[in-house]
């Protein structure tokens, strides 16, 4: 193990210099990145060849299983050793958040750029400690990532397009929510996502951190300050056996507390006097992956559901009131952002597209040496948020503001 077993596809791309990663972890997220990866040198033209370089799991068994499964040339059992590796120039972490700090650290003493799952970290202090190391980072050309990949949805890039060109005017109020239901059924097992010492927090920062991130970006503002409750509805789960994957697993004899929040639910004023509301929630019976985000600005307003992404709602409210009223934008057509390098007008994408424009949105940043968005200040930033949100809850709802 170490030295690439395989050239991975795509390595001879005609005069584009190399940007190998290696990825840490190889579940769910690592399994989206691979797509990622595997796709954007396909349908974008790239300056830099993204190269599926090594994997690297504990698991040696499970981390050549994803490498041959996700077409990654090489398998490392210790971060250590990959982050290392003179052959690799970007490390891509996709483990809980238990070890995004330690990995990312690591990685850009090693010179490496990086790319870290969301929430960036799991405390304020990691965050802060990884954005700090960036920056320095960032003076001697590395560039260091944060995946929001909701921003690369074709509809809400063109949201956010829309909220820059004025087409809403002054935004009155953002309505967000983020709705699942695969903790609803009390049998299922008490995973890493539920213990606080694995993922920092629960619905809260697996579901909130993208409505945070995604209502920061579509504003363009970041929030002052919150009231929150938050809430656990099942505080003891059977414990899991084995390896779980993804959102599947088997439970076990033995139960264990859960140590996480089931749902979060809070207000927030951002500093132009907008104010908003947030909800995160595995428990919404019915909602799979339901991302919904509306905004309501004196001119106009848009509403966006993840469950229906190739859709974006806008009413233009300085149309005659006679003919106003919601419209249907299918984004699908070559000047919607992302989409002039995909299909044909009129044909759809998915929830995966979104790891191939984050890769492409990455690839631009490295070979320009361009801080990226969202960056490590990002991530730090809804991190800030998560813990006032929690302050908030644990003094009833309390305003709590947001330490710049
Ligand atoms: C599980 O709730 C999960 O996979 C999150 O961890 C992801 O960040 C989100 O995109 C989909 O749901």
């Amino acid at each position: 193990m170490g030295q690439p077993q395989q050239q991975s596809e795509g390595t001879e791309e005609a005069g584009k210099p190399p940007l190998r990663v290696g990825m840490v972890g190889y579940a769910f997220m690592g399994a989206a990145h691979s797509q990622g990866w595997r796709t954007a040198g396909r349908v974008f033209d790239l300056p830099l060849n993204p190269v599926r370089a090594a994997i690297c799991g504990r698991d040696a068994t499970a981390a050549r299983a994803a490498a041959d499964r996700h077409g990654w040339a090489s398998v490392e059992t210790d971060w250590r050793a990959l982050v290392e590796r003179d052959d690799i120039d970007l490390v891509d972490i996709c483990t809980p958040g238990d070890s995004h700090a330690e990995i990312a650290l690591a990685a850009l003493a090693a010179g490496k750029h990086v790319l870290c799952e969301k929430p960036l970290a799991n405390t304020v202090e990691e965050a802060a400690s990884m954005e700090r190391a960036a920056e320095e980072a960032q003076a001697r050309g590395q560039v260091a990532m944060v995946g929001f990949n909701y921003r690369r949805v074709p509809a809400t890039a063109l949201a956010r397009r829309m909220v820059v060109e004025g087409r809403l005017g002054r935004l009155r109020h953002v309505r967000v929510s983020y709705l699942q239901d695969w903790l609803v059924d009390p049998d299922f097992p008490l995973t890493w996502r539920l213990r606080r010492e694995q993922a920092g927090s629960g619905s809260l920062g697996d579901l909130g951190a993208h409505i945070i991130d995604l209502a920061q970006y579509l504003t363009g503002e970041r929030l002052a300050g919150v009231s929150a409750l938050t809430e656990t509805f099942v505080r003891e789960r059977p414990l899991p056996t084995g390896a779980t994957s993804g959102l599947a697993a088997v439970s076990s004899a033995g139960t264990g507390q859960v140590t996480v929040d089931d749902a979060a639910l809070f207000t927030a004023r951002f500093p132009s006097g907008a104010l908003a509301s947030f909800e995160a929630t595995r428990y919404a019976t019915g909602r799979k992956n339901a991302l919904r985000i509306e905004l309501n600005g004196e001119r106009g307003s848009l509403a966006f559901d993840l469950e229906r992404l190739n859709e974006l709602s806008f009413h233009d409210g300085t149309e005659p009131g006679a003919e106003a009223g919601f419209r249907r934008i299918l984004v699908t057509e070559p000047d919607h952002p992302y989409l002039d390098a995909w299909w044909p007008p009129g044909h759809g994408l998915g929830y995966e597209h979104t790891f191939v424009h984050q890769a492409r949105d990455l690839v631009h940043a490295v070979a320009e040496g361009r801080r990226p968005e969202p960056s490590f200040a990002d991530g730090l930033q809804v991190q800030r948020v998560l813990a006032a949100v929690e302050e908030s809850a644990e003094k009833n709802s309390v305003y709590t503001p947001i330490a710049v």
